[in-house]
């Protein structure tokens, strides 16, 4: 056998095995009644959305200590708004793409559906995701120092920065910054229907944030089916009965029909 042969007889398998792969996780997802989908910022690259861990991802470029914790905005508030409005701006020109639509759909065919993001962009409710629980918060909402009001604030760019309550008090971005907790009610529904789910479906995520992370670890042990989709292998794969590796936006309108 040539070594063309080869190579061919090898990709031939390779790609024989995803094509069963694919079949199966598409079993999976339409024979479960109850579906629980985390997804991470990779699920939104393919709408022009930096990652934080990927080759060009925000935390290549800056330290996550130096910009999203509660110490780093209390040295420097206009620093940090400066960083959020950009990234506001950013995600006001993007639009979601085939993976946001995927699950989408998803969620209007399944029984019991909940889609857990830790994303702080609005891409999945642009594309039509309603059963959703925000983990990070959003950017799109700002949260009063002072009195605690939150209010949601799609305006871009944000004038004059930092902005302010109407208490006075400074506005901070409404996401969950390292050493915050979680927001209560979110994190204690995304943990029932981790519980609760037949598949957990785990899309764009490097795995390495917790608690959000715990959640598909969590679903295993409650005898789910975990299925993962990411360009690579992550912290999860090891466990997940499934690693599709590829593009979101490519897996999902495969393995969701
Ligand atoms: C908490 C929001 C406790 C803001 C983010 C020391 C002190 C305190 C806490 C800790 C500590 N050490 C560890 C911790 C816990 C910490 C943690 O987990 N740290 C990690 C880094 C070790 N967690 C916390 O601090 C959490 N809070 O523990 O509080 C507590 C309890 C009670 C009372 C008080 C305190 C808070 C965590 C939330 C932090 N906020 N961001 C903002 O966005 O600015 S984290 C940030 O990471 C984002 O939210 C993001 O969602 C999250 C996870 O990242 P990913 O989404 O996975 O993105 P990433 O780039 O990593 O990966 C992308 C993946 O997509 C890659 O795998 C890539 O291959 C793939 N991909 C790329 N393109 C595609 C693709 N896949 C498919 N298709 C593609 N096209
Ligand atoms: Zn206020």
């Amino acid at each position: 056998m040539t070594l063309a042969q080869l190579a061919n007889s090898i990709i031939g398998r390779m790609s024989r095995e995803v094509g069963s792969q694919i079949a199966q996780a598409r079993a999976w997802l339409a024979a479960a009644r109850r579906i629980a989908v985390l997804t991470g910022a990779g699920i939104s690259a393919e709408s022009g959305l930096p990652t934080f861990r990927g080759t060009n991802g925000l935390w290549r470029q800056y330290r996550p200590e130096d910009l999203a914790t509660q110490q780093a905005f209390a040295r420097n508030p206009k620093l940090i708004w400066e960083w959020y409005d950009w990234r506001r701006s950013v995600h006001a020109q993007c639009a979601p793409n085939d993976g946001h639509r995927a699950l989408a759909a998803l969620e209007a065919r399944c029984e019991q559906f909940t889609l857990m993001t830790q994303n702080v962009d609005n891409l999945h409710e642009s594309a039509g995701s309603k059963k959703m629980i925000h983990l990070h918060g959003s950017l799109w909402s700002v949260r009063c120092t002072r009195c605690g009001r939150e209010q949601v604030n799609m305006q871009v760019p944000l004038e004059p920065l930092p902005p302010l309550c109407e208490c006075g008090g400074l506005q901070r971005p409404g996401v969950v910054w390292f050493g915050e907790a979680l927001p209560e009610r979110e994190l204690r529904a995304a943990v029932a229907a981790a519980r609760e789910a037949e598949v957990f479906l785990v899309v764009g995520t490097s795995s390495l944030v917790y608690p959000a992370a715990a959640l598909p670890r969590m679903a295993l042990e409650c005898g789910a089916r975990v299925m993962e989709v990411n360009l690579d292998a992550t912290e999860l794969s090891a466990v997940a009965h499934m690693s599709l590796h590829g593009k979101a936006g490519e897996i999902l309108p495969q393995i969701i029909c």
